[in-house]
């Protein structure tokens, strides 16, 4: 229909008073009256406010028949009004329905009813402006990453997702009928991999999902999630610390100044991720128990911390908190033990600030292949299944370290968001794995 080209409607919105222009989206909202008819049609980039006069008899009546979500493009002259969201309006002289849109099933008074519902119709959902927005944060989340990474140096590999033993215990892996053999599994994490290609690349990374069978609902687990993990030869506990601490800021301050209209249209709070500066406070796990015990917590020296005790911790703080040295047991049999006190291991994970709690996990690996296998029949397992793991440690082996950062917390807490499914497109959990 339309001879000129079509703009994004972030740009018509910049357009002279009394310019033509042609825009294309979906109608998001739509009143009528008796001779005009409002038509606010968004796209990817912004939305804009049209009327359909009478005067105009084929405009009006197409847009008397375009229903909310349908696809339509719009020709018309731009007028300056305040009043209009983005501070213009388009005066359709041409409207061509191209998509019409059945009864759009998300209606006001079922967003706020149930976010069942919402999870039901996430296809449909994901066109609200609040998914956009989540959605436009988490691609400048993934973008800084790999740009951080490219600009410290590291390759970017990739690892299979059918692997043969666990990485994080046995509790949560997924089995898979791999042609009727046994033990193939959804792998947990990159690591091992990762491990193996250091001895070429030395400093890699990866962004790639995880499985872990969670069999409970939290807010803050999926069974399908994006890890983005880095390994790292040479490296240690002190180094991956502050690697870590740069990854995090780098990509907040990417957020912060690519993504201001979509964390404002969250509602997010941007004064607590401006304060994400580096250093961030580093307490050892002893600390941690102390502060726990004088808050009331029932917890003993050698437990894990759940999500409620991170978060009892994570209040008193306005910065991510490294929590470093946990117990042996606390973690995975792959962690160093600290030659100066080996019931304790050169790990540290990351908690966000404001209640969010752990978002990443990392440390130092043991090198040395005798403290690999005692740990390895330590923590219950077959060494058979960590052949080629163990055979990094019998040919040039290296002190090494590394993490794995869980992309889809942090895009939770970077929106301020409640619950991790509304950080992902297509969340999956113990119920949902449709659509
Ligand atoms: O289990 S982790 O703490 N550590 C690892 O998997 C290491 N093998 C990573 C590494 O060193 N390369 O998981 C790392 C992070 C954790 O801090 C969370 O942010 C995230 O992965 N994670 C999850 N996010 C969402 N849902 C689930 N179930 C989940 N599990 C871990």
């Amino acid at each position: 229909m339309i001879p000129i080209e079509f703009r994004a409607i972030s740009d018509a919105l910049s357009s002279e008073e009394g310019e033509r222009i042609a825009i294309r989206g979906w109608v998001y909202r739509k009143r009528e009256f008796k001779d005009k008819i409002f038509l606010v049609i968004r796209d990817s980039s912004g939305i804009i406010q049209c009327l359909a006069r009478k005067d105009n008899q084929k405009a009006f009546e197409e847009a008397r028949k375009a229903t909310i979500e349908s696809s339509v493009e719009v020709e018309g002259c731009i007028k300056k009004d305040p009043r209009a969201p983005g501070g213009c309006e388009l005066k359709v002289d041409e409207l061509k329905i191209v998509g019409l849109a059945a009864p759009f099933p998300i209606t006001k008074s079922a967003v706020d009813a149930s976010s069942d519902f919402l999870l039901d119709v996430r296809h449909l959902w994901i066109r609200s402006r609040r998914m956009t927005a989540i959605l436009k944060v988490r691609d400048t989340v993934f973008r800084s990453i790999h740009d951080f990474f490219r600009s410290r140096g590291f390759y970017e590999v990739q690892a299979p997702m059918f692997v043969t033993a666990a990485v994080e215990g046995g509790a949560s892996l997924f089995k898979v009928d791999y042609f009727g053999r046994r033990d193939v599994y959804l792998t947990q994490s990159s690591q091992f991999y990762l491990e193996v290609l250091i001895y070429s690349l030395e400093r890699v990374y990866t962004i790639a999902p995880s499985f872990r069978a969670e069999k409970s609902r939290t807010r803050r687990h999926l069974t399908e999630f994006w890890h983005a993990e880095a390994e790292a030869a040479w490296m240690d506990l002190n180094e991956l610390m502050r690697l870590e601490e740069d990854l995090i800021c780098h990509i907040v301050s990417t957020v912060l100044s690519e993504r201001a209209e979509e964390l404002g249209l969250l509602g997010r709070n941007v004064k607590a991720l401006e304060l994400v500066e580096p250093p961030f406070p580093r307490l050892a796990y002893d600390e941690a128990i102390e502060i726990l015990q004088e808050k009331g917590f029932d917890i003993q020296w050698g437990d894990d911390l759940g999500s409620d005790e991170e978060r009892a911790l994570t209040m008193d703080f306005e910065k991510p908190v490294f929590i470093y040295g946990y117990p042996e047991k606390c973690k995975a049999f792959y962690h160093k033990p600290d030659p100066s006190r080996p019931e304790i291991t050169l790990s540290a994970d990351l908690l966000a600030p404001e209640g969010y709690g752990e978002i990443i996990g990392g440390g130092e690996r043991i090198e040395n292949l005798d403290v690999l296998l005692d740990k390895i029949k330590k923590f219950g397992l077959d060494p058979k299944d960590y052949e080629w793991y163990l055979d990094l440690r019998r040919y040039g082996t290296v002190p090494h370290s590394g993490f794995g950062l869980g992309t889809d917390r942090l895009v939770m807490w970077i929106c301020g968001l409640q619950h991790i499914r509304e950080a992902v497109p297509f969340p999956r959990d113990i119920r949902k794995v449709y659509p």
